[in-house]
């Protein structure tokens, strides 16, 4: 049996628009939350409360500034749905690399490289023991080659030195899904950083025999660490900082590809009672994420996405190239920030939110005597 299984920009979610900086930061609870969240955090570790992510306090960079007028975020990839209770068959994936400009901040674009127009690109999602045939396109209006190396094939380059592609090509490969797990995709041509780093990146997922234990919701969620020519925040038209990039400082840090990207309209929902199920890989390319949920306790983390499971996990580190399933049971209502809990990089852009609604749990938390409420002004 043969299932096609392709991929096209009609089968992504588009839930993006344009943000104002205050309601990227209403979103992600910062106008009136987001910077007292951090304000919070960092007041606890004993630090001053740092400036918003795009208050750079330095000058502007000169001759980066055009007009991003008419620009969006880029659209959310979704969840691939569970593999099943199948036999291993032929799975047929089809990607397509897509250089695109789009917002990465309220003003500030860049020029993102992409799978599908996605930053991460579509989750590819099969069951161990089926054999993938690939084929990656590169879209005729590129100006790079790119290609493909997925950390779940077995053999050379992990595909990427016979996936080498120019604008308007195509190549196809096919490899047998050996290990369960859940793997990073990424492009692998030189220079390698640059296109990693512009948003090059996705998860393969590869269920055991039998599938993953169902649960009520799943997420696909990966980090990524932006260089951008210029200052963050500034507005305008950016390229790539070769410089930044080896110096491994980003300007932003940031979730599914914005800041923003997941606070808002675009949080991820979920309902009292559910266990959820976070797939959670990371890009890089520099960054190893330290993974939280502020308010939450993950009831059982697949470490590096690997076949052994630890329990009881507070933040788990998921390096770049790597991933992680983390799973937990949502008992209280609200709003559940992502993070990576090196958190100096919240002001960077990383966290996301998870909109929980139902009723009170005073059992399991209540609120007895309340303090003060944090506001935003200066
Ligand atoms: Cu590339």
């Amino acid at each position: 049996m043969v299932e096609t299984m392709v991929r096209t920009m009609a089968g992504l979610r588009e839930v993006n628009g344009p943000l104002t900086r205050r309601q990227a930061l209403q979103r992600l609870g910062l106008a009136g939350a987001a910077v007292p969240l951090a304000a919070t955090i960092l007041a606890a570790c004993g630090e001053q409360e740092a400036p918003p992510a795009s208050a750079a306090s330095t000058p502007a960079a000169p001759a980066t500034s055009e007009s991003v007028e008419g620009l969006t975020r880029l659209p959310l990839p979704a969840v691939a749905p569970p593999v099943g209770g199948r036999e291993p068959q032929l799975v047929k994936v089809e990607l397509e690399t897509l250089e695109v400009e789009a917002l990465i901040d309220d003003g500030v674009a860049y020029t993102f490289w992409t799978f599908n127009g996605t930053v991460p690109g579509p989750m590819i999602r099969v069951r161990q023991g089926d054999t993938v045939e690939l084929t990656l396109k590169n879209n005729p209006n590129n100006k790079t080659p790119h290609n493909i190396d997925l950390h779940a094939v077995t053999g050379p380059g992990g595909g990427a030195k016979y996936t080498v592609v120019n604008p308007g090509g195509s190549a196809t490969i096919r490899f047998k899904a050996l290990n369960p797990g859940v793997y990073v995709y990424h492009c692998a041509v030189p220079p390698i950083p640059m296109h990693v780093s512009s948003g090059m990146y996705g998860l393969i997922v590869v269920e055991p025999p039998g599938g993953l234990p169902p649960v009520d919701r799943e997420f696909y969620v990966m980090q990524g660490d932006f260089y951008l020519s210029g200052q963050r925040g500034q507005p305008g038209r950016h390229g790539f900082s070769l410089e930044k990039c080896l110096a491994e400082q980003p300007d932003y840090v940031v979730f599914n590809g914005s800041v923003g990207a997941l606070a808002g309209e675009r949080a991820l929902q979920a309902k009292v009672g559910e266990r959820v199920r976070i797939f959670f890989g990371n890009g890089g390319v520099n960054l190893t994420s330290s993974f939280h949920v502020i308010g939450e306790i993950f009831d059982r983390v697949a470490l590096e996405a690997g076949s052994v499971w630890a329990e009881n996990v507070q933040t788990t580190s998921v390096p770049p190239g790597g991933a992680t399933i983390v799973e937990f049971t949502l008992e209280v209502p609200g709003d559940y920030v992502m993070v990576d809990h090196a958190l100096g990089r919240l002001m960077k852009g990383a966290s996301g939110v998870i909109h929980v609604e139902g009723p009170e749990n005073p059992e399991v938390f209540e609120v007895v005597v309340p303090g003060v409420e944090l506001h935003a002004g200066h």
